[in-house]
């Protein structure tokens, strides 16, 4: 990635108020979790169809949250990278600064991020669907398989939206209303594809604000992008917060 492509993308953000980012699973690959659709993605050994789906669950709850309980013993052998990191740092940098995240890995909240939406639910949270108690859990291995509700002994579902299933209203009302009004809108490491959450750059375009993107490869957004940057997160995000200053 070419340094002034770089410095131009900074002095778009340098003098912004409004900053809003959205990231996917791109941003925590160098932190060693799979992405989905890579060549070594998630969804290569298994189908969404099979798995991400409350059909599934419901068909086989056992093999779900296997599944789950697989992603979570990775997940917690990993730390937030480089890029976690900077945007991290961003909340305190700019006025009016959203971090919107589709990962489910909590290493947002690691890296110290606060003014967080998780559009797509946390990997370490479950859900009674009885009583819609939500409760945290960290065990890793989970135990039992699956696991029940303490309170009514009900099977505990993750708290992760699947395919086919709404997301939070507040969560996403709060999402798109942050892009509408962004003046700048970075989108890191998502391959964007799956909506609602695709679409939120696009209000953002469509409201005016500059639109970065930070990839490896080209996605549908591309073409909305003022600024490809093409590369890693982990290394274009602290270059380009480098070049802030
Ligand atoms: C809903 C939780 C309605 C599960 C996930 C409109 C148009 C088209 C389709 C739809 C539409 N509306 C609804 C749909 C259907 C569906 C959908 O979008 N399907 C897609 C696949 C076509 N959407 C839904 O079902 C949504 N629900 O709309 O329901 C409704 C409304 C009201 C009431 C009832 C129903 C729900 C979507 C949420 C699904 N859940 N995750 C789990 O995680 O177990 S989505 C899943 O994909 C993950 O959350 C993931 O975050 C997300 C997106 O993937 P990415 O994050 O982008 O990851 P991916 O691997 O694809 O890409 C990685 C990228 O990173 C790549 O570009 C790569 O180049 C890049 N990269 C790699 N390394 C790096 C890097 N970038 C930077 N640095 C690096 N080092």
């Amino acid at each position: 990635m070419a340094n002034d492509d770089i410095h131009q993308a900074a002095a778009a953000l340098r003098s912004a108020r409004r900053v809003v980012v959205l990231t996917g699973a791109g941003i925590s690959a160098e932190s060693g979790v799979p992405t989905f659709r890579g060549p070594e993605g998630l969804w290569r050994k298994y189908r969404a169809e099979d798995l991400a789906t409350p059909e599934a669950f419901a068909r086989d709850p056992i093999l779900v949250w296997e599944w789950y309980d697989w992603r979570r013993g990775i997940i917690a052998k990993v730390g937030p990278n480089p890029g976690h990191l900077v945007l991290a740092r961003w909340e305190a940098r700019f006025p009016a600064f959203t971090l919107i995240t589709q990962n489910v890995d909590g290493l947002h909240a690691l890296a110290g991020s606060q003014r967080l939406l998780e559009l797509h639910g946390n990997i370490w949270k479950t859900r009674c669907p009885e009583e819609g108690r939500i409760v945290e859990n960290r065990n890793v291995p989970l135990s039992p398989i699956p696991p029940r509700c303490a309170f009514c002994g009900g099977l505990l579902r993750p708290h992760i939206v699947w395919f086919g299933e709404g997301l939070d209203p507040g969560v996403l009302g709060e999402a798109y209303a942050a892009s509408a009004q962004a003046e700048v809108m970075l989108v890191v490491g998502t391959s964007a594809l799956v909506h609602p959450a695709a679409s939120l750059p696009l209000a953002a375009a469509e409201s005016g604000a500059t639109i970065i993107e930070i990839n490896p490869d080209p996605t549908p957004l591309t073409p909305y992008a003022d600024f490809p940057l093409r590369g890693k997160a982990g290394d274009i995000l602290p270059r380009l917060d480098a070049a802030l200053d």
